[in-house]
Parts: C-alpha cells; sequence; structure tokens
C-alpha cells in the first residue's frame, strides 16, 4: 500500500506505516459509501448515482417525496433491508479500536445513512445526512424514533399524531435530502471538536467529495493546520485537498493507518 503525496503521482509513493499520534493529536474522520463498500452495500458512484434508473437525487429529496412518496418509501426500504443484510467490515472496526484508543481526541463524522459504524460500536459519531432506521413526521413536530420496518405497501405510512389529529401528515425518513440543512448540531459538534484540537489529522475515507458540505470539510481541518490524508479506490474531486493520498481499499488501508492492525 503506497502513498502519494499532494495529489502527486503514485512512483513517488512510499510504504504505507501507521499514522504517528502523540498524546496531544486529535483525529477527525470523515467516512463516505466507500467504506460500506465492502461490507456489500454499493455506493453511489458505482451505481451510476441510479436507483431503478431514477437519480438518487431525485427519490432523495423533498420534491421527489412530494411528487411520490410511496416510490421514496420504497427506495429507503429495500436499503433498509440490504443495511440490515450486512456486517460492518474491518474499515469499520479499525475506525472503533482508534476511538477506543484516543477518547475524545477522536471523532466520526460520516456521510453513510447505514447505521454500520454505530453497529460496530463507535460512539463519538456525528451521522450528518442521517440513519435509515430513523423516522420522522413529514408535517408535525413528532420527535423521530427508530424503526425497521419496511413500507412497501401502495400507500405512504402516515403518522400516528397526525392520524389521531385528523392531519393528513405522512412519515418520513428521518434523513438529510439534497436541498435540505445540515442538522445545525451537527455542525457546531464539528466546528467545537476542531476548535478544541491541539494537534490535529483529518482522515477522508471511501468518499468521492462530491456532496456539499461534507466535501469542504478537509479545507476546515487545513484552516486549523491540520494533516491531511485520503484513503480512497480511486482519486476523488477533491483529491488536491489533500496532503497525502492512499489509492485503496479502506477495508486493508485503515487497520493498517490507524494502527489496528
Ligand atoms: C444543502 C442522504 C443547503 C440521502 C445525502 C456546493 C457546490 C455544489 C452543490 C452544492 C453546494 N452546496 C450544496 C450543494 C447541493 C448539494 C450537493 O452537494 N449536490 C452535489 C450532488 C453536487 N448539497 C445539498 O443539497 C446538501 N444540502 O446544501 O443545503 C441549503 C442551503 C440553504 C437552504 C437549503 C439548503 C445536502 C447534501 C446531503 C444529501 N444527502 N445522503 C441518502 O443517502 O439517501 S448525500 C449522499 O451522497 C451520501 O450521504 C454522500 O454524501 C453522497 C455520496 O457520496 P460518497 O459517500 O462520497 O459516495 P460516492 O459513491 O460518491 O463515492 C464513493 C467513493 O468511494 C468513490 O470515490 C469510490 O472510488 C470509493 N470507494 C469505493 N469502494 C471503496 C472506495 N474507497 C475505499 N475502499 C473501498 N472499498
Amino acid at each position: 500500500m503506497r502513498v502519494s503525496r499532494d495529489g502527486g503521482d503514485d512512483d513517488a509513493s512510499e510504504a504505507l506505516r501507521p499514522l504517528e499520534l502523540d498524546d496531544r493529536t486529535s483525529v477527525l474522520v470523515l467516512t463516505g459509501a466507500g467504506v460500506s463498500a465492502e461490507s456489500g452495500i454499493p455506493t453511489f458512484r458505482a451505481a451510476g448515482g441510479l436507483w431503478e434508473s431514477h437519480p438518487v437525487e431525485q427519490v432523495a429529496s423533498p420534491e421527489g417525496f412530494a411528487r411520490d412518496p410511496t416510490l421514496v418509501w420504497r427506495f429507503y426500504s429495500e436499503r433498509r433491508r440490504q443495511a440490515l443484510a450486512c456486517a460492518p467490515n474491518p474499515g469499520h472496526h479499525a475506525l472503533r479500536g482508534l476511538e477506543a484508543r484516543l477518547g475524545d481526541r477522536f471523532l466520526l463524522v460520516t456521510q453513510n445513512v447505514d447505521d454500520l459504524h454505530a453497529r460496530a460500536g463507535s460512539q463519538r459519531l456525528v451521522e450528518i445526512h442521517g440513519n435509515l432506521f430513523q423516522t420522522r413526521c413529514s408535517r408535525c413536530a413528532l420527535p423521530p424514533f427508530r424503526e425497521e420496518a419496511v413500507h412497501l405497501g401502495a400507500e405512504p405510512p402516515p403518522c400516528p399524531s397526525c392520524a389521531a389529529a385528523g392531519r393528513g401528515g405522512l412519515l418520513r425518513p428521518h434523513i438529510v435530502w439534497f436541498g435540505e440543512m445540515l442538522d445545525p448540531a451537527h455542525l457546531q459538534r464539528i466546528d467545537r471538536f476542531l476548535a478544541a484540537a491541539d494537534r490535529l489529522v483529518f482522515v477522508a475515507a471511501g468518499t468521492s467529495g462530491a456532496v456539499w458540505p461534507a466535501a469542504g470539510l478537509v479545507d476546515l481541518a487545513r484552516a486549523q493546520g491540520a494533516s491531511t490524508w485520503l484513503v480512497n479506490a480511486e482519486a476523488a474531486e477533491n483529491t488536491a485537498r489533500f496532503e497525502r493520498f492512499v489509492r485503496g481499499r479502506s477495508g486493508l488501508v485503515l487497520p493498517v493507518l490507524l494502527g489496528g492492525a
């Protein structure tokens, strides 16, 4: 496994060694769909960004839900089934292991909604795009709740509290769709972690750097003086923003880089 510098080409690369982390160093990690690929969950890129010939932005958007809530629930129900049938891989476990060693000097930010980091035991975890197994009402203030059920019926599931009040609210996945704001509490938690860090290492893994604001996290970390690593099977849209690029599968690279191997 080779490390190339500043998005440079491979022949100037060096052998991969575990990160040197002294007790003044904090680690911020961002993961994407690539980290769950080895668990059997297709990435957005691999699927060509399409679901059943629907551009993902169409089914993962408030407009898509307003247009066809039954179709959107089929999209998320199939992903619930798929995620429940999968298990965390060595990449997830290596992140859990590093958290155990660093404690509060560690924070894991994920774009993944598949629940695999939580199932691997990650605690200091920010699911910035939500979680497949959380449901809320699209209309009233019913608090989000854990739900593993699939909704494949002709009718989308009604909100029980709206139904009781004679309102027509529908349940929706508690997921951040395209065009929707991220939860400010999540962004504040990341900012607090960055501000509290003495020395900082930022690692992005299994992400194409195509979706914002997640793709800009590397720049926030650099602004804090972080050393920056990208672990990805192929070059990402923002590879040039990283000091070091390890081209490889996260299930193989992360256990070595994070020293759990
Ligand atoms: C918002 C939940 C603002 C849903 C998701 C600036 C510039 C351009 C566009 C925008 C911008 N700012 C905002 C936008 C619009 C939009 C956006 O970014 N669009 C993109 C498409 C251009 N952003 C938004 O809409 C965001 N909201 O901006 O609100 C706002 C402001 C005012 C008022 C209102 C609103 C919300 C974005 C969140 C959307 N929700 N997920 C669901 O999952 O169903 S995004 C979803 O797609 C994922 O969560 C993830 O974030 C993204 C997919 O990206 P990746 O995870 O990186 O996956 P991908 O398949 O692309 O790549 C995988 C990589 O892994 C590949 O590189 C591959 O090589 C690699 N790989 C594969 N196997 C492995 C591997 N690597 C290692 N090991 C392996 N084994």
